[in-house]
């Protein structure tokens, strides 16, 4: 059997990392596109991936990495994007560059490729914005609330197009929050497992924004595995994945301090209000995380539960790490670092 190629683009970040070493332990000759010499840290690299020098917003060189001679993909997975939420509020336009213009790019390069490439566009829960019901499928109205979920519509919307207008063998996972301990510390999960891990070593305290943010986490390698199925299913259709089950921060924040064998308290100014409330250190009488206004997005889309039956259906996809078990795995990791 031949070996089966792919391209990430984005190969540097959590989900392009947790996929690269899924495709390698699948035998697939794995490529990775990243942005410049600064990007080529050792410890966001992978063992035996061929690393391509090239920025998604860059028409010209993203049209020669995927235009043969030099190259053929069986896979292509544009993982590449501006992904911090809060970011998008002060960054509109870099967000809409990376995310909508190199989407285009992409496309632009594999249209035309029917039957010898297939693309993954990694989409986004954010897209429906501030849903009123719980929980959301692929047919739920999509109403984006921030620049970055904007800029996911449109490339979702483009990616459809493309398939449709010049059937580009194009997939969608609309994913929702997926975290593991290769998460960045700009991601409110790894920022609670990091700053506890952080406080316990030296006593500094931190802050978070919106504590009663509710999310559907799951554990990040179980939505690589995802992804990974949806390209290998017979249609050119989209997915969603997600856990179907609801947390806050607050909720990840007190599950996490108890893993790490802290014994805490939470003190509020006032009753009803988060603002100013935090998480206190009993036995050493310290504030170990406090909540501040200016943490909160300008715009709150913070009510989230997917419906992934459809990807369980038709993939067979179903993600088994529960929420204890997610916190967990990045707290333990992150003490043990
Ligand atoms: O961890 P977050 O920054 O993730 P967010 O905004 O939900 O987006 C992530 O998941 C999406 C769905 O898969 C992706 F499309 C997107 O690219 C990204 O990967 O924030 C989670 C929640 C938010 O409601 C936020 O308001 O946590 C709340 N939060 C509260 N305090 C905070 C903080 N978020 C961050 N980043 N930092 C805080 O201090």
């Amino acid at each position: 059997m031949e070996t089966k190629t792919a391209l990430i683009t984005g190969i540097t970040g959590q989900d392009g990392r947790l996929l690269a070493r899924l495709l390698k332990s699948k035998g697939y000759d794995v490529s990775g596109l990243i942005r410049k010499a600064v990007n080529r840290n050792p410890e966001t690299m992978e063992d035996g991936v061929n690393y391509i020098y090239g920025d998604v917003r860059d028409a010209r060189t993203i049209h020669e990495i995927l235009s043969p001679p030099r190259t053929f993909y069986d896979e292509i997975y544009h993982l590449a994007a501006q992904s911090d939420v809060a970011y998008s509020f002060e960054h509109p336009q870099e967000t809409y560059d990376i995310n909508i213009n190199g989407t285009l790019n992409v496309l632009n390069a594999v249209r035309g490729k029917a039957g010898i490439t297939k693309l993954y566009f990694a989409a986004s829960s954010e897209m429906f914005g501030q849903p009123p019901t719980m929980p959301q499928n692929e047919e739920y109205p999509m109403k984006p609330k921030s620049p970055y979920a904007v800029s996911k519509l449109a490339g979702y919307w483009s990616t459809r197009c493309y398939r449709e207008a010049y059937k580009v063998q194009a997939r969608c996972g609309i994913l929702y929050n997926h975290e593991s301990e290769l998460r960045g510390q700009n991601f409110v999960t790894r920022k609670i497992t990091k700053g506890i891990a952080k406080y316990l070593k030296d006593g500094t305290s931190f802050s978070l924004g919106n504590i009663d943010a509710r999310k559907d986490w799951g554990y990040a390698p179980e939505y690589v595995e995802g992804m990974w199925r949806i390209m290998q299913s017979e249609d050119d259709t989209d997915y969603v994945l997600a856990t179907n089950k609801q947390h806050t921060v607050r909720e990840f924040m007190n599950t996490a301090l108890d893993m790490a064998g802290i014994n805490w308290a939470m003190i509020s100014k006032k009753n009803t209000d988060p603002i100013g409330s935090g998480w206190y250190d009993l036995k050493n009488k310290r504030l170990i995380c406090d909540v501040k206004q200016d943490l909160y997005r300008p715009a709150e889309a913070d009510n989230y539960k997917g419906d992934a039956s459809k990807a369980y259906n038709e993939l067979d996809w179903l993600p088994k790490v529960d929420f204890n078990s997610l916190v967990n795995i990045m707290m333990e990791h992150d003490l043990n670092e």
